[in-house]
């Protein structure tokens, strides 16, 4: 029967937002809030990347001519001939105008963003979010998945919000996600208990919940990581990718999987399990990724998901970041393979 093709009992991200709020009876909506306009900005970003590869399609000079104007709780986009701009800094557009609309937020960093945005204290509420809007942006043009990666923070104590409300350790994340913009449209949240992931039906405009309660296997086969640095890896990393490689146990040695688009890196790690790394070198001592906005996030879900996240030298939910585009590096994953990353590290550190 055609009713049989649709299932009518649907799970959206908005109800569950909404169940999870209701565990909360003290809750006033606000964290709700905040998040329907980060899940809104998600939607406008993911189609206007859709958009970028018809833009080009359609000849638009090679360029991507998406607009967005945010009125309120809506936002009209359209093709326009006239202001070429570019997808990551649109991105960044829509979201900073979905979250200062929300009402719910204090300060933004945006990876697009030198400083720190403090919103107006009319529009002000309790919460800091710091977000990379488009990251990955240099794959749009090959067309490899892309994405949006945020996390969320409680200003510290009710008063003024200052820059040291953003310079918290990942541990003092109330939420983080991820939207990947690839073949489909993903959203992957944790608020803390554990980690779902929803997937966008453009026909109904709405994130359904497809992966409920992710958990990454213990162990993986994969190992992910940019060997072109390989030249300039410490020991202990040299070491780790050498096991891959060449495991000495007799076991088989894991695949490489490099994307070179972290959401669409983490996001297959998450599921099939394995570890993701993007070590310190000889030419960049922190490593290549962001702590506010991709460290952390990401971190924080691996450690919902049951995985670890571990610096080269701590837990990197521990760290505790002094400028909010400071770097760090990063190997995250299955617990036991993350296990055996700290067990190098530890080695060297006695040697
Ligand atoms: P590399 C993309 O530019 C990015 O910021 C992450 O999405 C990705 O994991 C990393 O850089 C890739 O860096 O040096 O391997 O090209």
């Amino acid at each position: 029967h055609a009713a049989d093709a649709f299932r009518t009992d649907l799970m959206t991200i908005t109800k569950f937002v909404l169940n999870e709020q209701s565990k909360h009876p003290e809750s006033r909506g606000d964290f709700s809030i905040l998040l329907s306009h980060i899940v809104l900005g998600c939607k406008f970003v993911c189609a206007a990347v859709n958009k970028a590869g018809l833009a080009k399609l359609i000849g638009l000079a090679g360029e991507t001519n998406v607009q967005a104007m945010f009125y309120n709780f809506t936002c009209v986009f359209w093709l326009q001939g006239e202001e070429q701009k570019k997808l990551d800094v649109l991105s960044n557009e829509v979201f900073v105008k979905a979250l200062v609309s929300s009402g719910r937020t204090c300060i933004l960093v945006s990876e697009e963003d030198e400083e720190a945005i403090f919103v107006e204290p009319s529009k002000r509420g309790k919460y800091c979010v710091v977000f990379d809007p488009l990251d990955g942006s240099s794959n749009i043009d090959c067309g490899v998945s892309i994405g949006t990666i945020f996390g969320i923070y409680m200003l510290k104590d009710g008063g003024e919000s200052r820059l040291e409300d953003v310079l918290q350790p990942g541990k003092n994340m109330l939420a983080a996600g991820y939207c990947m913009y690839g073949s489909s449209c993903t959203l992957v949240l944790s608020t803390g208990s554990g980690v779902n992931g929803f997937t966008l039906d453009p026909s109904l405009g709405e994130f359904i919940l497809t992966h409920p309660d992710i958990k990454i296997p213990k162990k993986g086969k994969i190992y992910s990581v940019n060997e072109g640095n390989a030249k300039n890896w410490d020991g202990p990393t040299a070491k780790f990718v050498e096991k891959c490689k060449f495991p000495k146990d007799g076991s088989p040695a894991k695949s490489l999987r490099y994307i070179g688009s972290m959401v669409a890196d983490v996001h297959r790690t998450l599921l099939y399990g394995g570890v993701f790394l993007y070590p310190a070198d000889k030419k960049s001592p922190n490593g290549k990724l962001r702590v506010l906005y991709e460290v952390f996030p990401m971190s924080f879900l691996m450690e919902q998901a049951g995985g670890q996240s571990f610096t080269g030298k701590e837990r990197a939910l521990d760290l505790v970041p002094k400028k909010i585009h400071e770097r760090s590096p990063i190997f995250l994953g299955s617990y036991d393979d993350v296990e055996e990353i700290k067990a190098l590290y530890a080695a060297e550190e006695k040697a």
